[in-house]
């Protein structure tokens, strides 16, 4: 039961449903782990679903989208039709992550605030629109536009969120008009239109940034110098430092730490689901994803059944990365699967590096908000003293 005062009778309902609910209203659910990995796309069906109001439902014929701010001229109009009949559709695989995802790895530590998400907060899919910089250059904004560098694109959703009157979002509109950038207005996930749950008729999708910034239900483009007002940007998805632990110590830091733009590298043990090889096989193949945030590809990813002492290199799946015109452009996860000869009733973990170099930590870094969790899997401790029973 929510104790909000929005209205959540009208929410269909996710019945016949593979996802766990982790909250009803607002809806947010995440596949099991070992639905997640299936497939190298993820269906609907295993596909995280993260709201923070009452679902909208919007008649596609009826909605437009306003264009406005630095650089256009008045307001301009696009309704959805124009947008699939005018401009070129281009795909765009990558991973959606929630920042949250992994959050209840932070929260065993101490309290955090927020849907207290495993790790199934993410997915692969391949979203279709038309490109947010070509309805940009309709406005005549381009990169010679002055203060370039400066400037921030903001999106307004329709639907009224639990935190703000709308969600609300910005990117720099340096993201949005790389030509390598690939921002979407998507009106289809996986070759379908968009569902409610996934934005329907029209979302913002931002390739190598945290969910947060792709804003569902897009209502307005408003470029600005400024970042969005909205409270995901100001006053959420930041990392604060550890002592600050709550509402009040946060209220005296947001506006001092930058927003989260691109997400961190990032890896997990999605099978055995529990993270314990509970000693049935004697070889065990060990699965799970990896992925890093800005477009960088995984280049390893380590197992260990020893807490780190010894590693075993992990065999990858990542497409994406196979090439050299995709380097520092790849946007979608990558699977991976290493068969290692562990003791029983041990704890597996993995670590991804990125193309950068960058490596996940062993132990949790405790924040408030409990976002950008990337340390080696933790486990229930009391599942591994039942497995020694
Ligand atoms: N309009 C709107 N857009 C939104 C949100 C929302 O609550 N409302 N949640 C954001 C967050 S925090 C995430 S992680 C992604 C989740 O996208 P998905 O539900 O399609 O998986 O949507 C983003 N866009
Ligand atoms: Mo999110």
């Amino acid at each position: 039961m929510s104790s909000s005062k929005l209205d959540y009778s009208k929410d269909h309902k996710h019945d016949l449903y593979s996802l766990v609910v982790r909250k009803e209203a607002p809806f947010n659910a995440e596949p099991k782990l070992t639905d997640l990995i299936k497939n190298f796309i993820t269906p609907e069906e295993y596909f995280f679903c993260r709201n923070h109001g009452p679902f909208p439902y919007i008649n596609e014929g009826d909605h437009s989208i306003y264009l406005q701010g630095i650089g256009c001229k008045g307001v301009m109009q696009f309704t959805v039709k124009e947008l699939k009949e005018n401009y070129e559709k281009v795909s765009v695989m990558m991973v959606m992550q929630c920042a949250g995802n992994r959050r209840d790895g932070l929260h065993k530590v101490k309290h955090t605030k927020g849907v207290i998400w495993g790790p199934g907060a993410l997915g692969n899919a391949v979203y279709s629109g038309c490109r947010l910089r070509d309805v940009l250059a309709t406005a005549g904004i381009s990169t010679k536009i002055e203060n370039l560098a400066k400037l921030h694109v903001s999106f307004e959703s329709i639907e009224q969120c639990e935190e703000d009157k709308y969600y609300g979002s910005s990117i720099p509109l340096v993201k949005a008009l790389d030509e390598f950038g690939d921002v979407l207005l998507a009106y289809e996930m996986n070759h379908k239109p968009l569902t409610v749950d996934h934005g329907f008729p029209i979302r913002v999708v931002v390739p190598g940034y945290i969910g947060a910034r792709s804003v569902k239900y897009l209502k307005s483009i408003t470029i600005q110098d400024d970042e969005s007002n909205s409270f995901f940007q100001r006053r959420d998805y930041k990392i604060l430092p550890e002592s600050v632990a709550d509402e009040k110590q946060a209220n005296a830091y947001w506006s001092k730490i930058p927003s989260i733009g691109e997400y961190n590298v990032q890896s997990y043990v999605c099978n055995p689901p529990d993270g314990i090889h509970q000693g049935s096989t004697f070889n065990l193949k060990v699965e799970g994803y990896a992925l890093s945030g800005g477009g960088r590809s995984i280049q390893r990813v380590d197992v260990s059944a020893d807490d780190g002492k010894t590693w075993t290199v992990a065999e990858l799946y990542q497409p994406a990365a196979d090439g050299v015109n995709n380097f520092g452009r790849v946007w979608s996860w990558c699977l991976w699967s290493a068969t290692i000869i562990p003791k029983k009733h041990v704890r597996i973990v993995s670590r991804a590096v990125d193309s950068a170099g960058n490596i996940q930590q062993e132990y949790p870094v405790w924040n408030y908000r409990g976002v950008m969790n990337n340390s080696w899997r933790t486990i229930d401790p009391d599942s591994l003293n039942k497995s020694n029973m």
